[in-house]
């Protein structure tokens, strides 16, 4: 009999929708120990709850996160609401023992995080942040490629996340759909929300970052707020670009933008090695791109690799080779390896204390486009799982 592990939802929007979506399905496609129960969904408006309970499942509904947070019915709390609300939500939680997943960015900087990161440690909570692009079955092959060493000593990582969404000088600030661009509660602007991704991925892939430049530029400086109805400063930078020197050595340019006409979701990744180079393209995300320089000269190319053999990864579980998975396989993915390190009693990366290390480069990025110098990234935290 599997055991039973009880889910308290907060948030109902974009984000709510592809965790509740990964909930229902990682135990129908992968073999799990545990049984997720959509228990309760917690936002304010009762009757936009009761619609997303009864469309996803849920049992019951909540208004009130605190009320949510103190029920013994549950034994998870899930953060999918605005980052202004992880910390308080996160901590609270972690305070009656439950176990925390958070989305992305963690904190708004990198002391809320690391106050988060206290907690759940202090109560010895499972705790994950949904830095779901570690997920991408091609950007996990990436992963296990540079782990073996095939690319050799690495020279360059480059990475863009590129949108152009804020662009209209009319789109107002703040609220619900906008409050990505509400310094407040967004903390930041791209490089918390872009870059963000950008970052986790390649600490992942490439270890620490030791030091970082950078500029930011908020091209839009007012816009109407939507909840005040005035006319308000713009506090987020629209877009951050930093170049960075790895712990390994090697040099890197990342850049995010919300104003670059024709690119919706655009994340790129390089990574040029001594022996081979491999790029991903999150609008192709079932494709790496490859070359070795290993090769015959005769035949030496890039090469595209249809990742969907049922030896890649996660693809057995889909299904036949050759046909693809999408952007919500990402999060079932993700939620799928927490249910099984769960059972096996092992935290699952990316941790809240990879949440923090991506949160001290942010900071970094944010200082150093303030002060125009280079700023060292907080060495206790640039380890990341
Ligand atoms: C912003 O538009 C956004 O939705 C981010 O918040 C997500 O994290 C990213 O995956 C897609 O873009």
């Amino acid at each position: 009999m599997k055991r039973k592990l009880n889910i308290g939802l907060v948030g109902y929007g974009f984000m709510g929708r592809t965790h509740s979506n990964a909930f229902l399905q990682a135990p129908r496609f992968f073999d799990l120990p545990y049984e997720p129960v959509l228990k309760a969904v917690c936002a304010r408006n009762a009757d936009r709850a009761k619609g997303f309970a009864s469309n996803w499942g849920y049992e019951s509904i909540e208004t009130d996160w605190r009320a949510l947070v103190d029920r013994k019915d549950i034994d998870l709390i899930d953060i999918a609401s605005p980052n202004d609300t992880h910390a308080e939500i996160a901590i609270a939680a972690a305070r009656t023992g439950k176990m925390v997943l958070c989305e992305k960015p963690l904190g708004r900087t990198a002391a809320e995080a690391e106050a988060m990161v206290s907690a759940v440690e202090g109560a010895g909570v499972a705790n994950m942040v949904w830095y779901n692009y570690r997920r991408v079955p091609a950007v996990v092959l990436l992963k296990a490629l540079i782990d073996e060493g095939k690319l050799g000593r690495i020279f360059h990582y480059r990475a863009q996340f590129l949108q152009d969404w804020t662009i209209s000088q009319d789109l107002p600030q703040g609220g619900e759909g906008l409050w990505r661009l509400d310094v407040g509660v967004a903390g930041s602007g791209v490089t918390g929300d872009l870059l963000a991704h950008c970052i986790d991925t390649a600490l992942w892939l490439n270890g620490g970052i030791a030091e970082v430049t950078a500029m930011t530029e908020t091209f839009v400086k007012e816009r109407t707020h939507t909840l005040t109805g005035q006319v308000e400063p713009v506090g987020i930078d629209d877009a951050s670009a930093f170049l960075c020197r790895f712990q390994n050595g090697s040099l890197a340019l990342f850049e995010a933008t919300r104003y670059a006409r024709g690119h919706k979701a655009l994340y790129t990744l390089e990574i040029n090695g001594e022996h081979a180079s491999a790029r991903w393209d999150l609008h192709d995300l079932h494709r790496l791109q490859w070359f070795d320089h290993r090769d015959e000269s005769r035949v030496r190319g890039w090469r595209s690799i249809h990742v969907t053999d049922s030896d890649h990864p996660y693809m057995k579980h889909w299904w036949v080779p050759g046909l693809q998975i999408g952007y919500e396989h990402t999060f079932i993915h993700q939620f799928a390896d927490f249910l099984q390190g769960l059972g096996e009693g092992k935290q699952t990366p990316p941790t809240f204390r990879d949440g923090l290390a991506t949160d001290c480069v942010t900071d970094a990025v944010l200082k150093s486009a303030k002060t125009r110098q280079w700023e060292t990234v907080p060495a206790a935290h640039v380890k990341v799982a």
